[in-house]
This record gives C-alpha cells, sequence and structure tokens, in this order.
C-alpha cells in the first residue's frame, strides 16, 4: 500500500486506509514473544510485512500486554539498536513503539518518523519535546492505569465519551509541548483498561472519536477479546476477528490499523476502501 507519513497525517480526511505492521522485539508479548528476537529472524518478518503492504513497521522492545513488567530504557535500546537502524536505512519507514523519551530520541536519530506512545506522554512527558525536535508524528493512545493491572475491573460511565476527553485532554498536552497536531494520531486503546463491552463499544464508537479530526489508529490485532466472543484461545488463530474489528473501524473512520497479519488485513481493507470509492 505504501504510504507516506504525510500520507498516513493526512489519512483522516482522505479516508485512506494504511496498515502499521508489528515487530515485537520482546521475549513476552502476548501472541509473539521471543520470535523475533533474533536480528536475522527480525529483518525476515519486516521484509516479509513490507512484501505483503505494509506502509509502516511499528517496532516495540517492551510487551505492555496485561500483567507486563517493565523493560528499562537500556534494556529497549539494547534490543532495537541492532535491527531498527538498518531497517530505516533500506527506507522502510519506521515507528517506535515505547513511552521512554531515551528511547524515543534513539529511534528517531536512526531514522524512525512515528513515537507510538501507549501512554500519550504521561509516563515521560519529555517525549513530546523529542517528537517534535525531530518533527516526528506521534500516537497518542487511551489506556485505563498501567499494564501491570489495567485488566482489574475498569471501570468507566460512558467508555466512549471519556476516552474522547481523555485524548483531546492529552493532544492539548502534545500540542503544548511542541508537537504540531498536523502530527498527531490518537487511538482508543483497544485492550488496554477495557472488557469486552467497552472494547465494543469503542469499537462501534469510532466514529465518534473521528470527530476529534485527527487520524484514528485501531490496534485489535489477535486481541483476546476476540477469544472472548468468538472462542480463539490461540492468538495466530484470531485473524478473522482481527480483520472483522479493522473492517468496523474502518466504517467509522479510523485509517491506520496495527497488525500481526499484514496481508490478510491489506486484502480486507483494499476491498473495504474500493466498494467505498463506488459509493
Ligand atoms: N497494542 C499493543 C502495543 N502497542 N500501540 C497502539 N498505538 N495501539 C495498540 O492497540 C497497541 C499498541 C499490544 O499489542 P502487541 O504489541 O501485539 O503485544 P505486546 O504489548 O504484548 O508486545
Amino acid at each position: 500500500m505504501s504510504a507516506t507519513v504525510d500520507d498516513i497525517l493526512n489519512s483522516g480526511r482522505t479516508g485512506k486506509p494504511s496498515v502499521m505492521g508489528i515487530l515485537n522485539v520482546t521475549p513476552d508479548s502476548f501472541s509473539d514473544g521471543g520470535a523475533f528476537l533474533p536480528p536475522a529472524d527480525a529483518i525476515a518478518q519486516v521484509k516479509r510485512m513490507v512484501a505483503e503492504g505494509a506502509d509502516v513497521i511499528d517496532i516495540g522492545a517492551e510487551s505492555t500486554r496485561p500483567g507486563s513488567g517493565r523493560a528499562s530504557p537500556a534494556e529497549q535500546i539494547a534490543r532495537v539498536q541492532h535491527i531498527l537502524p538498518a531497517i530505516a536505512e533500506a527506507g522502510v519507514m519506521v515507528s517506535i513503539d515505547t513511552t521512554s523519551s531515551e528511547v524515543a530520541s534513539f529511534a528517531l536519530q536512526a531514522g524512525a518518523k512515528i513515537v507510538n506512545d501507549v501512554s500519550a506522554g504521561r509516563d515521560d512527558p519529555a517525549i513530546f519535546a523529542v517528537a517534535a525536535e525531530h518533527g516526528a508524528a506521534m500516537c497518542l493512545m487511551h489506556m485505563l492505569g498501567q499494564p501491570k493491572t489495567m485488566q482489574a475491573d475498569p471501570q468507566y460511565d460512558d467508555v466512549v465519551a471519556e476516552v474522547k476527553v481523555f485524548l483531546a485532554e492529552r493532544v492539548t498536552a502534545a500540542r503544548v509541548a511542541g508537537v504540531p497536531r498536523e502530527r498527531i494520531i490518537v487511538d482508543p486503546g483497544i485492550g488496554f483498561g477495557k472488557t469486552l463491552a467497552h472494547n465494543l463499544a469503542l469499537l462501534a464508537g469510532v466514529d465518534e472519536l473521528t470527530a476529534l479530526g485527527l487520524p484514528v489508529l485501531i490496534g485489535a490485532s489477535r486481541k483476546r477479546f476476540i477469544d472472548d466472543i468468538a472462542g480463539a484461545p490461540d492468538p495466530t488463530g484470531r485473524v478473522p476477528g482481527s480483520i472483522a474489528a479493522c473492517l468496523a473501524g474502518f466504517a467509522g473512520g479510523a485509517t491506520i490499523f496495527r497488525v500481526h497479519d499484514v496481508a490478510a488485513t491489506v486484502q480486507a481493507l483494499k476491498v473495504a476502501a474500493a466498494i467505498n470509492a463506488s459509493r
């Protein structure tokens, strides 16, 4: 699909979908932990995802799965330093999935173009200045609590409205710290401090989030709510459910999809976009 960063940032207006392929260089990610720790395996996976149509590769060196512990900035840099510069130098658009300004700074200096911060700048507010200094795009995600405890009885009165208010507040915080509004992406954070009902309400209410006027990213790939609905205990068996979630998000105006299974998602989005274009 090969979008540029500007295509991705303008996608809220153009409606053109883009796919962010996930590369977890972690020992403990929920669906692919350990699989891509060896640099040769990581590079091979990136090549595969790019050939399958990924527009951007999101590299993460810290798992945020429910119950996970933290990885220090030094540990995260040690995990990405042998692969991220080579991937960026090969002309692949790279996003760094981190909440650390130190890791973001390393990645942006090595050629990454997007900072994907699941804490939306709350863990380490200096991340905004780092993104601003490099002219990077930033994805701000909603999470209730912290990964270690976030699935322990999350409560909302109106999940869609509360997530929207949170994202608007974090957009303001980013702008005050120097990140231009035109470089911000927002994400409701599927599975981050949410019950099944909360995830479903957010996927059904994506249009309320796109009303913020910023591109919306959906990360539902292989997540546990798919098992809760359809009985798919093995995360690699959740591709159809992941695609259903992407298409629901796309129908609501979301345009960026963070996924493990690139080829299948690209095909589904191409068909959905072609149907939209013929309306
Ligand atoms: N989900 C995960 C990680 N990063 N970033 C954004 N913007 N949105 C998401 O929904 C999101 C994210 C969790 O998924 P995964 O990377 O597959 O697993 P882990 O956190 O265990 O590495």
